[in-house]
């Protein structure tokens, strides 16, 4: 049961009175916007609405073999219809769909519902159902699915098992509580095929991606004043091994192996002249507020920022240029 009844109660409202719904996922997408999208997705459909399902970026391979991954458009042409309601699921800001311009272009009126987990969400919605404590967007669609009483069906349950597993890193990271295992658990029982969800959420990199990634194990430093431990890579390193960013997904995750260091952070020269920020802990520093610093944001255990510039590597020195 969700602490949040009246937010559930008038999420499902304005659902009732909608006749065409439009579900926006972020750009980039992992597997818990996709997998939230596309269980609310074949939930409203059969509830007779008319859905449609936006992510501004192509899917990545990895992720097509989700139950409707095909019905996720990427077509700015959506814009120009009329929807009575928008949902925008796991963006921690309204940028981070890509079509903040395209919603204004939308014609008016509709109602815009905000349902995600990322604790610096600046709540930009209509009505903003953002639990922080929840381990997953994915999760939280689970809790309203269970106030409104919703028989899940299997594609369902494999769509909000990929959410779950994606953001705790298959049961790894701090995400992981009680109440995610629980959900899993339920998740599992009713359907959802756990044991192939973990083999592609554990097999989705390249020999290409792992070489970039060797690139960023090889450069890791401990900074023994703050107790953090860093990595980066550039453009250049993209080029050099033939991948994209999204080859990088994972690696902050996958850092938490390190027993040095209290704080991990990754970052990234992206293609548009810009230096991300990936920071990670297992330790009881708030990360988040550190992100904010630079004018980013996320969760407690997970966070990130952007800012501008490049990344300047000299003699064992980086710099922000
Ligand atoms: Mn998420």
């Amino acid at each position: 049961m969700l602490n949040h009844q009246h937010l559930s109660q008038a999420i499902l409202q304005e659902i009732k009175q909608a006749e065409n719904i439009l579900i926006i996922s972020h750009q980039r997408p992992d597997g818990d916007t996709l997998g939230s999208n596309l269980a609310l997705r074949k939930y409203l459909s059969t509830f007779g609405k008319n859905v449609h399902s936006f992510c501004d970026s192509l899917l990545p391979d990895y992720l097509t073999f989700l139950p409707d991954s095909h019905l996720v458009k990427q077509d700015h042409l959506l814009f120009t219809k009329k929807f009575d309601l928008v949902i925008i699921v796991d963006c921690a800001t309204l940028e981070l769909t890509g079509a903040q311009h395209l919603l204004t272009a939308l014609p008016q009126p509709y109602r815009l519902i905000n349902i995600d987990h990322h604790n610096s969400n600046p709540k930009y919605a209509d009505i903003n159902l953002v639990l922080s404590e929840a381990c997953s967007t994915a999760e939280i669609i689970y809790r309203l699915f269970a106030d409104w009483e919703v028989l899940l069906d299997q594609d369902m349950a494999t769509n909000l098992a990929c959410g779950l597993i994606t953001d705790t890193g298959g049961f790894k990271n701090p995400a992981t509580s009680y109440q995610s295992l629980n959900i899993a658990a339920n998740l599992l029982n009713q359907g959802a095929n756990l044991h192939q969800l973990l083999k592609i959420s554990n097999r989705s990199k390249n020999i290409d991606n792992l070489i970039l990634w060797g690139r960023a194990l090889e450069r890791l430093e401990k900074i023994e004043k703050n107790n953090i431990v860093f990595t980066f890579l550039t453009q250049n390193d993209f080029l050099e091994t033939n991948t994209d960013e999204s080859a990088i997904e994972g690696i902050a995750n996958f850092l938490h192996i390190l027993k040095e260091g209290k704080i991990i952070l990754v970052l990234v020269e992206t293609n548009d002249n810009m230096i991300k920020g990936s920071l990670r802990t297992t330790s009881e520093i708030d990360v988040s507020e550190i992100a904010k610093m630079f004018g980013g944001g996320g969760h407690k255990k997970a966070a990130g920022f952007s800012l501008p510039g490049k990344l300047d590597y000299v003699k064992n020195r980086i710099r922000v240029i």
